[in-house]
């Protein structure tokens, strides 16, 4: 009885905002909230967009790029900016005023600010006010088994990012994100999580070594990695062997931060506190990078191996789960979510 008159008394406020259903089924729309996953790829270079407010009705724009080949991909709301790591002109490139939170569409973007082409293999992008980081992940000193990678780092300034300095690393690249002050980065190849402490201090180009790296049990090869603060998760994606298109998954680590903390420089995190996604019925082959909803706990995928955006939801203990959404898209690359 509560719950019918709390849900009724909502309703009542919401009257005049939006329309409120009571054909509840969880994802009734009640606040007028817009979200969108902006997704990259290594197929034709295009921007595509999906607007998910509602996953069980997804739209989907387009937005066609001069680049025929794309990774890392951001979303700056208060400048209305999509930016993308351009994998055939080797730089960023941020289109504006798209005006895609607004409707689907369908158009050609021509990009306004742009880096100098300073990249050779520019994967996952992560973002801090101002300064754009970008994944490099070719072999930096010509060794083929020393494993290493390169941090870009730019400053958006005007019509521009300018190249401030390069971090050369000694972990393989490819999925980095902030959280706070510090860069959490896979070490491709490996089941490894490296984080870089106060990151952005580092304002000269040189050699750093992660301020500690842990082993996530469980995982065979992590790629993607995407972190939501208001629910302290971590997802990591796991691609195992990447010529196999069907062993795939993803763990989710809630109470990331005590978790991370509590695991000791070198040290490995059980499997047991973490949530991990894979099977059969998942369609996961190589899910090469991860993006989250953490207010409806959903879980978006860039399936590069089948080709495929997924999305996730109702994962409680995981498993064998189907995905909730599945849609093609040919070597997908990069995803990132945003509302507003
Ligand atoms: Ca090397
Ligand atoms: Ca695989
Ligand atoms: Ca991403």
């Amino acid at each position: 009885m509560k719950t019918i008159k709390t849900l009724a008394l909502t309703c009542a406020i919401a009257v005049g905002l939006v329309s409120c259903s009571d054909n509840d089924n969880n994802d009734s729309i009640i606040q007028n909230e817009t979200k969108v996953l902006f997704t990259s790829n290594n197929a034709d270079g295009n921007v595509n967009v999906y607007n998910v407010t509602n996953i069980n009705s997804v739209m989907k724009s387009t937005l066609e790029t001069s680049a025929t080949a794309a990774d890392g991909i951001y979303y700056d709301g208060s400048e209305d900016l999509i930016v993308q790591a351009s994998r055939s002109t080797l730089g960023l490139e941020g289109y504006a005023g798209v005006s895609i939170m607004s409707s689907a569409i369908n158009a050609t973007v021509t990009a306004s600010i742009m880096s100098g082409l300073n990249m050779s293999s520019p994967r996952e992008v992560a973002v801090n006010g101002d300064f754009y980081v970008v994944a490099d992940n070719a072999d930096a000193d010509g060794i083929d088994i020393t494993k290493d990678g390169r941090l870009f780092i730019y400053t958006k300034s005007g019509s521009n990012f300018t190249l401030r300095n390069i971090i050369t690393t000694d972990i393989k690249l490819w999925g980095i994100t902030f959280i706070g002050n510090d860069l959490y980065a896979v070490a491709d190849t490996t089941n490894e999580l490296a984080v870089y402490s106060n990151f952005l201090n580092n304002t000269s180009t040189t050699t750093l070594t992660a301020s500690k790296q842990i082993a996530i049990e469980g995982i065979v090869r992590t790629h993607g990695l995407t972190y939501d603060s208001m629910t302290d998760t971590m997802i990591l994606t796991d691609i195992g062997d990447a010529d196999s298109g069907t062993d795939g998954g993803f763990h989710v680590i809630e109470n990331f931060n005590s978790k991370f903390n509590n695991t000791a420089n070198g040290a490995t995190l059980a499997v047991n506190q973490q949530t991990r996604v894979a099977g059969s019925n998942t369609v996961l082959g190589n899910p090469v990078d991860v993006a989250y909803d953490g207010s409806t706990k959903t879980v978006f995928i860039a399936e590069a191996k089948n080709g495929k955006i997924l999305a996730f939801n109702n994962i409680n203990t995981g498993g064998n789960i189907t995905p909730v959404y599945s849609a093609d898209l040919a070597a997908a690359s990069a995803v990132y979510f945003y509302k507003e």
